[in-house]
């Protein structure tokens, strides 16, 4: 039998459209049938046909759609504290990638970890983002950069879904970094590695889209390019991690494949502005790492208001550039760093990243949509961006359940 319910609370932010900010409702009701949310609305307009099913009252706590993280790298073996400790010594995050360090450290100890260990270490960050209502996290592979390991990534991803209450989105990444055996040889790697491992990947229904890292000490746009080209032959959209540490023009080409998003973007031009308006992609902003690497080039985030492209937020939770498993914390260095609105910050952690997911049915409180839901121990949705290191979570409900 499907549950039928009605939630009731002093305040809900819908999150749908800005009039009134957060789509704010004072006393307010929610029906949720089975999975699903029938209606939702000022209580005194909750329609008879819904008024003889079981209501459970939250009294004064504020609800919101569930949160979303829309870009992850969850998946990985050890960590790399000693590098975190070697950049105060004086070494560059840069240098240390150039050294044999960095994502290569990572893809050493991915590689010798197994399914198991991968999964168990994932489940202690995925399980730091459910406590904060996270209901949908996106998880990349691209610490394999071999064709076992980046499917064994894959896999581990799915497993999370199935481990844990949270819906999972899966990105191949295998356009991350070049592996030891293949430097100086970029181009063999994409097309002897690469290609022929997304192909398989998307082959065992592993893949929901396709990223790459577009660098200097990644992937050029020809390489990415190359990439892409295959995705859209599989049908498969794409995203890029572009304009992180230099302009090489990845907004600009990932917009040409009508990209999902475009990530970090810190040194993103107006054209690149334009160009991701114009194809409805996504910026997602990455905080994490903008503060791990103490940078200091600002996302253009006037620029991105000004042409309405959506903002999401997210932790980029990585063991190199973001080890950061709170999307609340991210919400507020949103807003401390990149001097987003909290509502602008709750948006981009609700339907911005849903946008930037492509995913229709979670990131608002309407009819229609998944009954992926948070309820907090607070009155006003700017609380949820104001307070550092607080986590004010009473309770989380993923497809109508606890
Ligand atoms: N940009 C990032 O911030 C992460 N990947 C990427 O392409 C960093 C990955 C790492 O340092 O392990
Ligand atoms: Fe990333």
């Amino acid at each position: 039998m499907t549950q039928k319910m009605v939630l009731t609370s002093a305040a809900m932010a819908t999150m749908f459209g800005g009039d009134p900010p957060y789509g704010l409702c004072r006393d307010a009701a929610i029906a949720i049938d089975g999975s699903v949310i029938v209606w939702a609305g000022e209580r005194r307009g909750l329609p008879a046909e819904y008024a003889d099913w079981t209501v459970e009252d939250f009294g004064a706590r504020l609800i919101t759609p569930a949160l979303i993280d829309a870009h992850t790298h969850v998946v990985f073996g050890g960590n790399r504290a000693t590098e975190f400790e070697m950049r105060l010594n004086g070494a560059s995050y840069e240098e240390i990638a150039r050294a044999g360090g960095g994502i290569l450290s990572t893809v050493n100890a991915t590689r010798s970890a197994s399914e198991a260990e991968l999964l168990t270490d994932a489940l202690t960050r995925v399980d730091a983002l459910i406590a904060e209502g996270v209901c949908t996290i996106e998880v990349k592979s691209g610490y394999g950069l071999d064709t076992e390991t980046e499917l064994k990534m894959l896999r581990v991803a799915r497993r999370i879904g199935e481990a844990r209450p949270v819906r999972v989105k899966t990105s191949f990444l295998g356009a991350h970094a070049v592996p030891p055996e293949y430097a100086g040889r970029a181009d063999d790697y994409i097309q002897k590695v690469c290609i022929p491992t997304l192909r398989t990947a998307h082959a065992e229904g592993l893949v929901d889209a396709v990223d790459g890292f577009c660098e200097g000490i990644a992937f050029s746009p020809a390489q990415i390019a190359q990439v892409f080209d295959v995705a859209q032959e599989l049908g498969l959209s794409v995203k890029l991690h572009a304009e992180q540490l230099s302009n090489l023009g990845g907004a600009r080409l990932a917009a040409s494949y009508g990209a999902l998003s475009a990530d970090h973007i810190e040194y993103l031009d107006a054209e690149g502005v334009k160009a991701m308006a114009e194809a409805g992609t996504a910026a997602v902003l990455l905080p994490g790492a903008f503060y791990t690497l103490r940078e200091t080039q600002m996302p253009p985030v006037d620029l991105l208001r000004q042409h309405q492209v959506p903002m999401a937020l997210a932790t980029d939770c990585n063991p190199g550039s973001s080890p950061l498993t709170s999307l609340l914390l991210t919400m507020n260095m949103g807003c401390t760093l990149f001097r987003l609105t909290p509502e602008e910050a709750l948006t981009g952690v609700t339907r911005n990243a849903a946008h930037a997911l492509g995913i229709s049915d979670a990131g608002m409180i309407a009819p229609g949509q998944r009954a992926d839901l948070a309820v907090w121990d607070v009155t006003h949705p700017a609380e949820l961006s104001y307070r550092i290191g607080f986590n004010p979570l009473h309770k989380r409900l993923f497809g109508g359940l606890e």
